[in-house]
């Protein structure tokens, strides 16, 4: 039996700051997502874009908050759609569009794991830990947002009502190198796993990486995987409107990719922040793809093979 992998995009850019991430399904399709998993032996299905209807403008009482009535309509849409898409397959991937479709996902994949009796555990791959609450950002973009409402924090209280929040302790960040204020204060009130770039330089990303996937392991956890290309080092890719220097190498990414295969826990994927707009020549699209790929069981040699070689 195949594994099975429905796909949805989520083209959503409200929740950044410039425009372009519309785009992002669109790129990763011509990148070839779908054709390269089915390669490695998956039953793939892209069931195309999810939509909202226009919407008339919601102000909150922060007024730097904008875009609030679409992200309202897109987690609305994206939580029964993300639910399905789960329930339905081994590893849906949703491709966003900016993050701000994680709080949508993320609720989704939260049903599937409660009615299965199980904790929801998520690694959250990103330069930013997107812990602000409506009452906190002062961009006002609401993509540095998901993470404080569906961990249920005070203070997001305009978006939906959370039917299955995720415990803050089962929580990975790595990659972190842009933190505001009232993000950090957040992090050590909660407790949060956060793996900053420097904790990746002393000790490297398998260190972080593996005892997470014990704990998710020891829990007979649910694994949701929120990957944002600004995790990555802007030299290798460029398509992010948010791009911070020092980020995640090529190597290191697909490490992560290959340990996270290796361990079978992963049972969805966003990926995240693409801004074809901002691509040089599709090179970010297609390293997502075979970032993908690593995820979806690529490898440079089987492990057997190497270890006899
Ligand atoms: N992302 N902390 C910054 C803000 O505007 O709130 C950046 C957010 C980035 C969001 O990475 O998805
Ligand atoms: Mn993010
Ligand atoms: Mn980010
Ligand atoms: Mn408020």
């Amino acid at each position: 039996m195949h594994k099975s992998c429905l796909i949805l995009g989520a083209p959503i850019e409200t929740g950044a700051s410039q425009r372009g991430c519309i785009m992002g399904p669109a790129s990763l399709r011509t990148a070839g997502l779908s054709d390269t998993l089915a390669s490695l032996g998956w039953q793939v299905e892209d069931r195309g874009d999810v939509q909202i209807d226009a919407q008339t403008p919601v102000n909150d009482a922060n007024a730097a908050v904008h875009n609030l009535a679409e992200t309202i309509a897109w987690i609305n849409a994206l939580e029964p759609a993300a639910y399905e898409a789960t329930r339905n397959s081994d590893l849906p991937i949703f491709m966003g569009g900016d993050h701000s479709m994680s709080a949508g996902t993320v609720p989704g994949v939260a049903r599937v794991a409660a009615e299965e009796g199980r904790p929801l555990f998520v690694l959250w791959l990103d330069a930013h830990p997107d812990l602000h609450t409506l009452d906190t950002t002062e961009s006002g973009n609401l993509h540095g947002t998901p993470v404080a409402y569906f961990t249920g924090q005070a203070g997001c209280e305009a978006y939906p009502d959370l039917a299955h929040k995720v415990a803050p302790e089962n929580m990975c960040f790595i990659g972190i190198r842009s933190v505001d204020p009232a993000e950090e204060a957040r992090i050590k009130q909660l407790g949060m796993d956060v793996q900053d770039m420097r904790a990746i330089d002393e000790t490297g990303v398998l260190v972080p990486l593996r005892a997470f996937l014990d704990r998710v392991r020891a829990a007979n956890g649910r694994l949701h995987v929120s990957f944002d290309v600004d995790f990555l080092d802007p030299a290798i890719a460029p398509a992010v409107g948010t791009t911070v220097p020092g980020g995640a190498t090529f190597r290191e990414a697909h490490l992560i990719m290959e340990t996270l295969c290796d361990s079978g826990l992963v049972g969805s994927l966003d990926l995240v922040e693409l801004n074809p707009f901002l691509d040089e020549r599709g090179r970010t699209a297609k390293l997502l793809c075979d970032l993908t790929a690593s995820l979806f069981g690529r490898r440079v040699l089987d492990r057997m093979t190497r270890s006899f070689g």
